[in-house]
């Protein structure tokens, strides 16, 4: 091999070089003591002695080139290796593995919730959370001095603006914009002066209307029947109590067989073998009154239940507050990939 070769195997070598391991393998391939320098120069003995001192000082003159150009090339690979702060680069340490996000369990539960209820007609529609007297309260048979103002303590912002305390407000302007038939579900933050072990001062509910013409509380029992087998997976015994609540009329509230002990008691259903899920009614006809609808004409059948609640009872979960800490080990036992 001739200079020249050697000069332009050099230069392709040099020019794939990326790192200091691959560096050293170029210079041992040119310089070192086996390499294509020495082997040439070991060779001058063997051409005629006249062409020896040219051939001999392109020798020596490309064994310098071969040695400058490597340790520039060294002095650039170092530089890379030095981060921004000056501190040298470790490009040996093993990568840090990203976390894997998953959902919250109120978020895997909000959507089996939606699943279910979009499968039977339902629209998600959405509303302000801070939001006026009128909606929250006035519209739904809350005047200013019922007692179930007092029952729900308020986060006021002024005399008339408020921090929402159901998602009801939500159904309320949807009525007023628009004429049944009408098959909608809230799902959203609501907030509320209460804070202890059970009681979180924002929560999320989920509510339900229908609004049609001869609609019957057997409909609306047939609904949330469904809702509460699709939800807890099985076929389990379902029970409605009477209650009451201001904007419907009948009221009822809906428990379903513990889904611990099976119905047998337990601690979690405190022995009574049934769990409170959620509550319902026909809409009281001066909520219809106050958006305009006519009561002789229409029926609505409205239920509401609390996220948190669901979840609670979906997972046995014993404390409220483990779904507001963002603990990581306590959030990595869902799962919540976008698989569930
Ligand atoms: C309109 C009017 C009334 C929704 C309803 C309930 C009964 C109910 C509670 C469950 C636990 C709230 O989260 S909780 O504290 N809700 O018991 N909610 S009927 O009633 C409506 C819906 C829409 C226009």
């Amino acid at each position: 091999m001739d200079t020249q070769e050697i000069e332009r195997e050099f230069s392709v070598d040099i020019g794939n070089v990326s790192s200091l391991e691959e560096l050293k393998a170029v210079r041992t391939k040119y310089l070192g003591r086996k390499g294509k320098l020495s082997t040439l120069l070991k060779s001058l003995g063997s051409i005629p002695p006249e062409e020896r001192p040219k051939v001999g000082r392109l020798a020596n003159e490309l064994k310098e080139y071969i040695m400058r150009t490597i340790s520039q090339k060294e002095e650039e690979l170092k530089e890379k290796m030095v981060g921004s702060d000056g501190e040298e680069i470790d490009y040996t340490v093993p990568g840090r593995i990203p976390q894997w996000g998953g959902l919250h369990p109120l978020s895997i539960v909000k959507s089996k919730m939606l699943d279910i209820f979009t499968s039977m007609g339902f629209a998600l529609r959405e509303g302000p959370e801070i939001e006026l007297d009128f909606y929250n309260f006035e519209a739904l048979n809350i005047p200013k001095n019922h007692p179930a103002r007092d029952m729900q303590d308020t986060f006021y912002i002024s005399d008339n603006v408020l921090l929402r305390t159901h998602t009801t407000p939500v159904d309320v302007r949807v009525m007023k914009e628009e004429k049944p038939p009408l098959r909608i579900l809230s799902i959203g933050k609501v907030y509320r002066r209460d804070s202890d072990l059970t009681h979180s001062p924002m929560f999320h509910q989920v509510e339900g209307l229908v609004v049609d013409e001869g609609l019957s509380l057997s409909d609306l029992k047939g609904i949330l029947f469904e809702f509460a087998k699709k939800i807890f997976g099985r076929d389990l015994r379902v029970r409605f109590r009477p209650s009451f609540f201001p904007f419907t009329e009948p009221s009822l509230e809906m428990d379903v067989e513990c889904v611990v002990c099976g119905g047998k008691g337990c601690r979690v259903c405190q022995n009574t073998g049934w769990l409170e899920v959620l509550g319902a009614g026909l809409l009281h006809r001066h909520v219809f009154e106050s958006v305009g609808y006519d009561p002789g004409k229409y029926v609505g059948l409205a239920f509401g239940m609390g996220l948190e609640r669901i979840t609670m009872l979906m997972y046995g979960l014993g404390e409220l507050r483990t779904l507001f800490e963002n603990d990581l080990y306590f959030l990595k036992q869902f799962g919540g990939g976008m698989g569930v």
